[in-house]
């Protein structure tokens, strides 16, 4: 009884993780005017894709609180100094249902190479948020750098003693009253992931920095693990970017006017009912199956990005007023065409005020350039071959751009083919990417599969050829990960430092049961759980449309093996 009284009271994880992020998003807008201003540049490029979407997909329609919901999604990311800090910042995601996933060893991406290793805390099942958490290795320097960082990180205190007893009283009890669950929050709001804007030891800064290890000095000399960027997601991340440099003052209205035309434009021939599965998770599939089709005009695209244009004259969206080092020259990740992993892009990192406070209580006034503003687009998960075909064309894209870097700025167009080329071997929709064998989805029977399943009606196990018969449906899997590469260039670009080598004698190795020994928790290795959910729905499919029986022996066994690894998580 009393179990039951008691847990009816605590907050479902869920909804706090929920209430974290938007707590924390109106922490970092305030503390950063520019965030701010670009959530409302989202939104305004948001409604305008929802207007062109609800033309082509008629019975689509999206109100503004659904419209902030889905648009409420974010992930952070945070760079942690010491292993014990770092156990901790492990458990009080956990209080949110954020669980470790993937281990990111930062240490081995060539010249980008910096001393930190990294997971990503987040749901394992349709993730929203996720936080991309990184620890120091201080064993990557030489002794006597190792043991200066050491002895300063060692004085720090960023988890009090009420916020470790609120998360020691969560796992006791499994979760946490709404009182408590408020009180953890203002812990982390005002506390944990504050930017405070104080820092200790300016002769180690400088000298970090000067010696090429600025990462070490942007985690060792501040007082808490401030969150560095907070990124939202887009529906159109070439519209967002565009309508970012023309309110930022770079590009003028009638090239952003073009270019609005131009993305919004390339939505009409790639809105599919797939595309619409994978970027409103919200809206249930049998509502998005039932849409009907519709038509966009040019004429009609051209009035929406010349009212897109107009709201971007008004006095909310002059950005260029604001305090900025401008938006970044192209995005990260595949080619516009080529709806894989995820493509992101960032206004640059912001120099702000820091003051360093030192031993003997003098005071240094400093800057310190480390936050920046993200925006992401998440398209569909890779199987290992998808990714390694990624890993392929990425490289080669990356190779024809740095021959003549300054070609995004002087002609998209012609930079757009360029960069796309090297991407051609992926098919360029759902199915053909399944098919292709390069990216995974989750079946379910239909309502009509499901009676032609009782009257013996199923002549095939070939699943698009149940779903062209209407007995079954399927959504791409999305990715819910981060993308090292991507990541090593956000680092680089942000610090304006390219990697650094280890100064220890030998280079250590770190490897993930390593982290998972800092963290006190094994890691979850996503590949399993995309595998295993794309399984256990086509075992779930063919089971109920009586088909199990007709699976080659070894079609099942990979099936159910697959299964169970993801069931042994
Ligand atoms: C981590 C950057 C990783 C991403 O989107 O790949 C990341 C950092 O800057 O600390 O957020
Ligand atoms: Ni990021």
């Amino acid at each position: 009884m009393t179990t039951f009284a008691s847990s009816t009271r605590l907050v479902a994880k869920r909804d706090l993780q929920n209430r974290l992020f938007a707590a924390l998003s109106a922490m970092f807008a305030k503390e950063v005017p520019l965030y701010d201003k670009a959530l409302l540049v989202n939104m305004a490029c948001n409604k305008t894709v929802c207007a062109l979407l609800a033309k082509l997909h008629l019975g689509f329609s999206l109100s503004d609180e659904e419209l902030e919901r889905t648009s409420g999604e974010r992930h952070g990311a945070i760079r942690i100094g010491r292993p014990d800090e770092y156990r901790w910042i492990g458990r009080l995601f956990a209080c949110f249902e954020m669980e470790p996933h993937n281990f990111y060893d930062m240490t081995c991406v060539g010249s980008k190479s910096q001393p930190i290793i990294a997971t990503a805390f987040r749901s394992t099942l349709r993730p929203e948020h996720r936080v991309f958490s990184s620890v120091l290795m201080t064993d990557y320097f030489d002794p006597e750098t190792r043991a200066r960082i050491e002895a300063l990180l060692a004085k720090r205190t960023v988890f009090s003693d009420r916020a470790k007893a609120l998360i020691e009283k969560s796992e006791k009890q499994g979760g946490l009253e709404a009182a408590d669950a408020d009180e953890l929050i203002r812990e982390c709001t005002e506390r944990i992931f504050k930017w405070t804007g104080k820092a200790r030891d300016h002769a180690l800064y400088k000298e970090l920095s000067a010696a090429g290890f600025k990462i070490a000095a942007d985690i060792a000399c501040f007082q808490s693990h401030h969150l560095n960027h907070l990124t939202p997601n887009t529906f159109c991340i070439d519209l967002y970017t565009a309508a970012m440099k023309h309110c930022l003052g770079e590009v003028d209205a009638a090239w952003f006017r073009a270019r609005a035309e131009t993305t919004l434009g390339r939505l009409v021939k790639e809105a599919d009912h797939d595309s619409m599965k994978l970027h409103f998770k919200h809206v249930p599939l049998e509502e998005i199956a039932a849409y009907r089709k519709g038509s966009v005009t040019p004429a009609e695209v051209a009035a929406l990005a010349a009212e897109l244009t107009q709201t971007f004259a008004g006095p909310d969206y002059a950005l260029s007023k604001l305090k900025h080092a401008g938006f970044k020259d192209f995005t990260e990740g595949p080619s516009e065409d080529t709806p894989v992993l995820l493509r992101q892009d960032a206004y640059k990192a912001l120099t702000e005020a820091v003051q360093f406070t030192e031993d003997d209580g003098s005071v240094v006034d400093s800057t310190h350039t480390a936050r920046f503003g993200e925006i992401e687009e998440r398209f569909y998960a890779c199987t290992p071959a998808g990714r390694a075909l990624y890993d392929t064309c990425l490289a080669e894209a990356d190779a024809a751009r740095e021959k003549d870097p300054t070609l995004p700025k002087r002609d998209m167009a012609a930079y757009e083919a360029l960069y796309s080329k090297p991407f051609a071997p992926f098919a360029k929709n759902l199915e053909g990417l399944i098919r292709q064998g390069f990216v995974l989805a989750r079946y379910l029977p239909t309502e009509k599969g499901l009676a032609a399943a009782k009257s013996g009606a199923i002549a095939t196990t070939d699943l698009f050829e149940l779903a062209r018969q209407g007995f079954v449906e399927y959504e791409g899997l999305r990715y819910e990960d981060f993308l090292p590469v991507s990541a090593a260039g956000i680092f680089a670009s942000n610090l304006q430092q390219y990697g650094t080598k280890s100064t220890a004698a030998v280079k250590p190795t770190y490897t993930q049961a390593l982290l998972e020994e800092i963290l006190g928790k094994r890691i979850i290795d996503s590949n399993v759980v995309y595998a295993g959910v794309e399984a256990e729905s086509k075992l779930d499919t063919y089971g109920k449309l009586g088909l199990l029986g007709r699976l080659s022996p070894a079609e099942r066994a990979e099936l159910d093996a697959r299964v169970a690894a993801y069931r042994a998580i």
